[in-house]
């Protein structure tokens, strides 16, 4: 069982902390950055006196020696308006390790000690500058890999998710006041919890629940990225498929069944979205050779943790895709599949050729798509391209917040908190009910961090870099 605290209670007076807010290395300007309450005493002590509020000062940085370290710009955040709360010094000297290493050494003779990770973005979050949700946007908007993710990062950090968020937590808490009061008086509880007004607040937090997690799964896409597996025959030209969507020889092309026998990995970008195509040892019943069989048994571990799983085809020998037919039962629970009809250039007429020669019981059960495509030829590579571009949502970003695993989970377990509320109200239960919505409730709390445990929080900022 996880036990979780306010963790606004066990916060305790905290210390001053120093770090170069800027990567380590040559660079035009360096800036380290200095927070808590020993700020006024340090910026007195280093500048001679204190800058006048947010605006900048040139002033010369000495050691205790009276040696001259640089001379920069002071900044001066008085609390509580600054990033984190707290009175706030950014120092802006020339960008050099050396000079930035002194500076902050100097900073720690004077009173503070060395961030550690995260601790800048940690003590804003803890002042209530930023929600957890907004903190972790930071990191994201830090660490994003393309344009997309950026934004999405951003649309977080300026509290769109946490807003969702609470607004479906606020709409909740409507609907808990109902069922709570239903409770308190027996006589007319049941009459009330099989009320349409109840049910119609119940389907609209549903509703909101539903948005939110979709745009936050397609959030943590682009945060994360998609693993996409490419199985199959051997020989059905699986290799020659990655090589294609990747643009480079990364796979060994033979037409001798059995070529490839290890996972091979490659990192694309398609319409923003991070992606790593997994090749894999082709399918077929058990041969002799115990390289294959090991070959085929790491294909199978890979499709099960994969996103999305391209099933490759021969189309010119196998029309009727039985290849796939053959290994669906296999296949591990709920991966989403595009069937990719291969080969389509050795076959006459081959336009629209796939889909009108597939059984149509191929579609369902998991198949999302089917394309017919010669990875030799680049016919039909397009319509692939367009397909996995429409996998991580199309091009726009309209609702799509920054999101982590962690913030999907949370919103999936609330999701089947509602789900089972609304059973429960069905069934006229009415204690099991508010049960259940007292649980989808703190899940929400979970996301933005009102109900977090110490662990949780350590995880999330350890996991930013110094002086953020
Ligand atoms: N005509 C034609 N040949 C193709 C196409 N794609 C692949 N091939 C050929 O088919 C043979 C097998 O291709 P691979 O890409 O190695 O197939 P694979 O599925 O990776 O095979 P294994 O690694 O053995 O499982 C090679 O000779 C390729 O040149 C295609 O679209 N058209
Ligand atoms: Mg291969």
């Amino acid at each position: 069982m996880t036990v979780t605290v306010p963790i606004r209670a066990v916060t305790g007076s905290p210390d001053t902390i120093v770090a170069a807010a800027t990567p380590p290395g040559r660079g035009g300007v360096a800036v380290v950055r200095v927070s808590g309450p020993a700020v006024p005493q340090i910026a007195a002590a280093l500048l001679d006196v204190l800058p006048p509020a947010r605006k900048a000062m040139l002033s010369r940085w000495r050691d205790a020696a009276g040696e001259l370290i640089d001379i920069g710009l002071a900044l001066y955040f008085p609390a509580p308006h600054s990033f984190t709360g707290e009175h706030v010094l950014e120092l802006q000297g020339h960008g050099g390790n050396v000079v930035v290493e002194q500076l902050v050494a100097r900073v720690v003779e004077l009173g503070a000690r060395r961030a550690r990770p995260g601790e800048f973005s940690e003590r804003a979050f803890l002042n209530d500058r930023i929600d957890l949700a907004q903190a972790e946007a930071i990191a994201d908007l830090i660490d994003a890999g393309s344009r997309r993710a950026a934004q999405a990062a951003l649309r977080s950090l300026q509290g769109e998710f946490s807003q969702a968020v609470n607004a479906t937590r606020e709409a909740l808490t409507q609907l808990r006041v109902y069922v709570e009061a239903a409770i308190d008086f027996p006589e007319e509880e049941i009459d009330f919890l099989g009320s349409e007004e109840l049910r119609a607040r119940l389907v609209d937090v549903q509703q909101r629940l539903a948005a939110v997690l979709h745009g936050a799964e397609r959030g943590a896409v682009l945060t994360r990225g998609l693993t996409i597996a490419i199985a199959g025959r051997p020989n059905a030209g699986k290799s020659t498929l990655m090589n294609a969507l990747a643009g480079q020889d990364v796979a060994i092309v033979t037409p001798i069944a059995g070529t490839t026998r290890d996972l091979l990995r490659v990192q694309i970008e398609i319409n923003g979205v991070p992606m790593e195509l997994i090749d894999t040892a082709g399918l077929r019943d058990a041969t002799g050779d115990a390289i294959e069989v090991e070959g085929m048994r790491r294909a199978r571990a890979a499709i099960g943790r994969a996103d999305h799983l391209l099933f490759v085809v021969d189309a010119a020998e196998d029309p009727a895709c039985r290849a796939f037919e053959e290994e669906r039962a296999s296949l591990p629970e709920g991966v989403a599949v595009t069937l990719i009809g291969n080969k389509i250039d050795l076959i006459d007429g081959n336009s629209g050729f796939i889909g009108s020669n597939l059984d149509q019981s191929v579609m369902a059960g998991g198949v999302g798509a089917v394309l017919g495509l010669s990875a030799a030829t680049g016919l039909g590579m397009d319509s692939l391209r367009r397909h996995l571009g429409g996998l991580a949502g199309e091009g726009s970003n309209e609702g799509t917040f920054s999101a982590r695993a962690r913030h999907v989970e949370a919103l999936r377990r609330a999701s089947a908190h509602l789900d089972e509320a609304c059973h429960q109200l069905a069934a006229k239960q009415g204690e099991l009910a508010a049960f259940e919505l007292r649980e989808a409730q703190r899940e929400l709390g979970e996301v933005v961090g009102d109900v977090s445990s110490d662990e949780l929080l350590g995880h999330i900022f350890s996991s930013f870099c110094i002086g953020k």
